[in-house]
C-alpha cells in the first residue's frame, strides 16, 4: 500500500510537468475536504423536512436531471454521518466544510415553524465532528431555497432579505456557541446566474440579463444584513467568524492588446467583482454600471436592468466579510468582443467579451472543467490587489471523472498542482489560511446528476448501503491533512 502511494507520487509529479512547491504549509493552515446538504443527505423527507427547489427539480416530469437521477437518497448521509466523519477524521483533516439544509429546519422556509429533529441533526453532527477534534466549516445557504419561499418569487423578491436573515438568526441560536466559521452564500453567482437567469440551476428559471440582477440585489442585501446580524448579536458570545464564498474562474487575456487585457478584468468584474466588490470596496464594479446602463437604454430601458443601491446601502453592505470563501475549478481565454447592436439582453452579452478555453488544456468528466493550475496562483494574486489582505480560504477546488475507476491518478496530480500554486501564491504574500477540496465523496451534480464524480471517496449509488470506498486520491490527501505536505516526506521542505 504505502509503495503504490510513492510510486503515484513519482507518477504524478512526472505526468504534470509542472515544478511543485516541496515547501510545507504553515502549522495552522486548514486542510479539510468540502459537501454541501442537498448533494449528500438525502432524507429529503423524513424527520419532518419540508421541500426545497431542488427536491421539485429532482421530482419534475420530464426530469432535467442526467439520467432522471434524484437526489432523495443521494449518499444517505443524513443516516450515515457517523461513519462519514469517522473516514474523516481517518484522512486526518482539520476543518470539515458543509452546508445546513434550510427545509430540514424551517421546513416551510419561515421562523414560526421549527424542526427539532432536524436542528438535532445537525446539533449531533457538529457534536460528532468536535468530538474528532474536526472545525466544522457552515455554509448557511448551498443552493437549496424552500419551495413555499420560491413560491412568491425566490430570491428575487425582495422579502427574501427578512427570512434569510430569520433562518440565519436560527442556525447562529441554535448551532452558534460550537461553529467558529460561518459562510452566508455559496457560489451566489450560480444561485442567480443559474438559477433566475441562464436557467442552469434550480429553480431553472430563464430571465437573462433581468432576473440574475434582481436576485443578487437581494442576496447581497442577505448576506449583509446576515454580517451585522452577527455582528451586533452574536460575535460577543460566540466569537466565530462571517464569510461568504464566491467562485469565479481565471480570465487570461487572449493577447497582450489593451481592449483584450480590459475585456479579461471586466470579465473578472463581472464575475468574482459583481458581489466582491460590493461587499469589499463598495457597490458594483463601475464597468457592470456602466456597462448595462449603456446597454439598456440602447435596448428600450428607461433605466438601467442593473438596479441600483442607495448611498445608506452602499455603506451597509460594505465591509461584511471577516474572511473571504473562494472557489476555484478553471480558467479561460477573453478578448474583447466589438458589440455595436447591443441587443441581446444577458449577463454574459453585458459584458462584450468573447471567452474560449483552449483545446490543449486536459479536461475532466465536467465539459466546462479544464485543468489549468497557475490559474489559481494568478486569481490569489489579484484577489489581493484588489481587495487588500483579506483572510482567504480556498473553500473548493476538485476534479471529475466519470466514477469507473479508483485509480484516480489525474485527481492526485490537479491537488497537488494546485496545493502547488496555492503556495506559490503564499509565499508571493496572498493571505490564505485553509483549503477543503470538493470533494469528500462523489455525490449529486445537480443537473448532471451522478455522471461527474468528484469525491475523494467513491461511492456506490446502486446498492442501498451507499458503500464508501476510497480512491487513490485518499491516500495521497491524508499524507496532505497529516504532514501539511503536498509531496512526500522526504522530499519535503521547511
Ligand atoms: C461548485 O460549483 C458547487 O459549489 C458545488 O456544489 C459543485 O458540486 C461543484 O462546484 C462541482 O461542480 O456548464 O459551461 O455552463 C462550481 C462552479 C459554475 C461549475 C458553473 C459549472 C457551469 C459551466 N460551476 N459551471 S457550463
Amino acid at each position: 500500500m504505502f509503495l503504490t502511494f510513492l510510486w503515484s507520487l513519482v507518477i504524478v509529479t512526472a505526468i504534470s510537468g509542472e515544478k511543485i512547491n516541496t515547501k510545507r504549509f504553515p502549522s495552522d493552515f486548514l486542510f479539510g475536504t468540502a459537501t454541501a446538504a442537498y448533494q449528500i443527505e438525502g432524507a429529503w423527507n423524513e424527520d419532518g423536512k419540508g421541500v426545497n427547489i431542488w427536491d421539485t427539480t429532482c421530482h419534475e416530469n420530464p426530469s432535467p436531471i442526467a439520467n432522471n437521477a434524484t437526489a432523495d437518497i443521494a449518499c444517505d448521509s443524513y443516516h450515515k454521518y457517523k461513519e462519514d466523519i469517522a473516514l474523516l477524521k481517518d484522512m486526518g483533516v482539520d476543518v470539515y466544510r458543509f452546508s445546513i439544509s434550510w427545509s430540514r429546519i424551517l421546513p416551510l422556509g419561515y421562523d414560526n415553524v421549527k424542526n427539532q429533529l432536524g436542528i438535532d441533526y445537525y446539533k449531533n453532527f457538529i457534536r460528532e465532528l468536535k468530538r474528532n477534534g474536526i472545525e466544522p466549516l457552515v455554509t448557511i445557504y448551498h443552493w437549496d431555497l424552500p419551495q413555499p419561499l420560491q413560491d412568491i418569487g425566490g430570491w428575487p423578491n425582495e422579502l427574501i432579505v427578512e427570512r434569510f436573515a430569520d433562518y440565519a438568526r436560527v442556525c447562529f441560536e441554535e448551532f452558534g456557541d460550537e461553529v467558529k466559521y460561518w459562510l452566508t452564500f455559496n457560489e451566489p453567482k450560480q444561485t442567480c446566474q443559474g438559477g433566475y437567469g441562464g436557467g442552469g440551476k434550480a429553480p431553472l428559471i430563464i430571465a437573462p440579463g433581468i432576473g440574475e440582477y434582481l436576485c443578487t440585489h437581494n442576496v447581497l442585501k442577505s448576506h449583509a444584513k446576515v454580517w451585522h446580524l452577527y455582528d451586533e448579536v452574536f460575535r460577543k458570545t460566540q466569537k466565530g467568524k462571517v464569510g461568504i464564498t464566491i467562485d469565479t474562474a481565471w480570465f487570461e487575456p487572449d493577447s497582450k492588446k489593451d481592449e483584450d487585457v480590459a475585456a479579461a478584468e471586466r470579465w473578472q468584474q463581472f464575475n468574482f467583482g459583481w458581489y466582491g466588490h460590493a461587499i469589499m470596496l463598495g457597490d458594483y464594479p463601475k464597468e457592470m454600471k456602466s456597462n448595462i446602463a449603456e446597454r439598456s437604454l440602447k435596448q428600450g430601458f428607461e433605466k438601467s436592468r442593473l438596479p441600483a443601491f442607495t448611498q445608506q446601502e452602499i455603506e451597509f453592505i460594505n465591509n461584511t466579510v471577516d474572511f473571504l470563501g473562494v472557489n476555484f475549478y478553471t480558467s479561460a481565454m477573453v478578448r474583447n468582443k466589438i458589440d455595436t447592436e447591443k441587443k441581446e439582453i444577458s449577463w454574459a452579452a453585458d459584458a462584450e467579451i468573447y471567452a474560449y478555453q483552449k483545446p490543449e488544456w486536459e479536461g475532466a468528466a465536467s465539459s466546462w472543467l479544464k485543468v489549468t493550475p497557475w490559474g489559481l496562483r494568478k486569481l490569489l494574486i489579484w484577489l489581493k490587489n484588489e481587495y487588500g489582505n483579506v483572510p482567504i480560504i480556498i473553500t473548493e477546488n476538485g476534479y471529475s471523472e466519470n466514477g469507473t475507476t479508483l485509480e484516480d491518478d489525474r485527481r492526485i496530480n490537479y491537488y497537488q498542482t494546485h496545493l502547488s500554486n496555492l503556495r506559490d501564491a503564499m509565499d508571493d504574500g496572498v493571505n490564505v489560511f485553509g483549503y477543503t477540496a470538493w470533494s469528500f465523496m462523489d455525490n449529486f451534480e445537480w443537473l448532471a446528476g451522478y455522471t461527474e464524480r468528484f469525491g475523494l471517496y467513491h461511492v456506490d449509488f446502486s446498492t442501498p448501503n451507499r458503500t464508501r470506498t476510497p480512491k487513490k486520491s485518499v491516500n495521497y490527501y491524508r499524507n496532505v491533512c497529516k504532514t501539511k505536505c503536498i509531496v512526500e516526506k522526504s522530499k519535503c521542505t521547511d
